[in-house]
């Protein structure tokens, strides 16, 4: 199996989980979005939509990383994507809640201020930050209301929802995330902290 990845947040989720859990044996592809290879004829013959992960898994293909996260663990039988399918559900709920909300939020603030700085955009821009720093804190209600009682996103296992959900919040300081204001985020983020890859889930290259 081969992983076309870079070390940014996309491709960081399916990275992370192959680390801390899935340990396969995965060949993994530097995509270098900073000289644009991700949008060059190779590249966009494997991912038509030019963007990082692609999973080629002999005659198959497979973008975005949440369904990459459950093909890899459906491959290997392990629990990110749960076997039943009222927690399966779940999961899906929290993907979609994820892109259309949350990583609006976090992603946000991951560009103005880790990708501007990594790439020289330029500062962040204060309108951006502070619509992002209000969706963070509506959504980050949501969530803390959701952890207080419970150790994980869905049941009582980790799954590929806490994944996908939490796989800014390494960046929290740096991208200025007000974590600290949601206690059951930041233990729900400490818990991911404490497995072994989950702050260091890249390949060396
Ligand atoms: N929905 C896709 C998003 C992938 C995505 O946006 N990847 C970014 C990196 S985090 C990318 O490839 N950016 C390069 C570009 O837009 O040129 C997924 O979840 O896999």
């Amino acid at each position: 199996m081969k992983l076309y990845y870079c070390d940014v947040l996309a491709p960081r989720k399916v990275c992370a989980a192959l680390k801390t859990v899935l340990k396969l044996p995965v060949e993994y592809v530097y995509v270098d979005l900073g000289k644009g290879e991700n949008r060059k004829p190779p590249y966009k013959a494997i991912n038509p939509n030019g963007k990082v992960p692609t999973l080629v898994d002999g005659e198959r293909t497979i973008t975005e990383a949440d369904t990459i996260l459950c093909y890899l663990s459906d491959k290997v039988g392990a629990d990110l994507w749960p076997s039943d399918k009222q927690r399966q559900f779940d999961v899906m709920s929290w993907f979609s809640w994820n892109a259309q909300h949350f990583l609006r939020a976090t992603g946000g603030l991951y560009f103005e201020y880790v990708i501007k700085d990594r790439y020289n955009l330029g500062p962040a821009d204060p309108a951006e930050v502070e619509q992002a720093l209000a969706e963070f804190r509506r959504c980050g209600k949501l969530l803390d209301a959701h952890l207080k009682e419970r150790k994980w996103l869905v049941g009582d296992r980790l799954s590929a929802a806490d994944i996908s959900v939490a796989v800014t919040l390494p960046y929290a300081a740096k991208a200025h995330m007000p974590v600290d204001e949601f206690p059951a985020m930041r233990r729900w983020h400490d818990q991911l902290c404490a497995m072994d890859g989950w702050l260091d889930p890249f390949p060396q290259r």
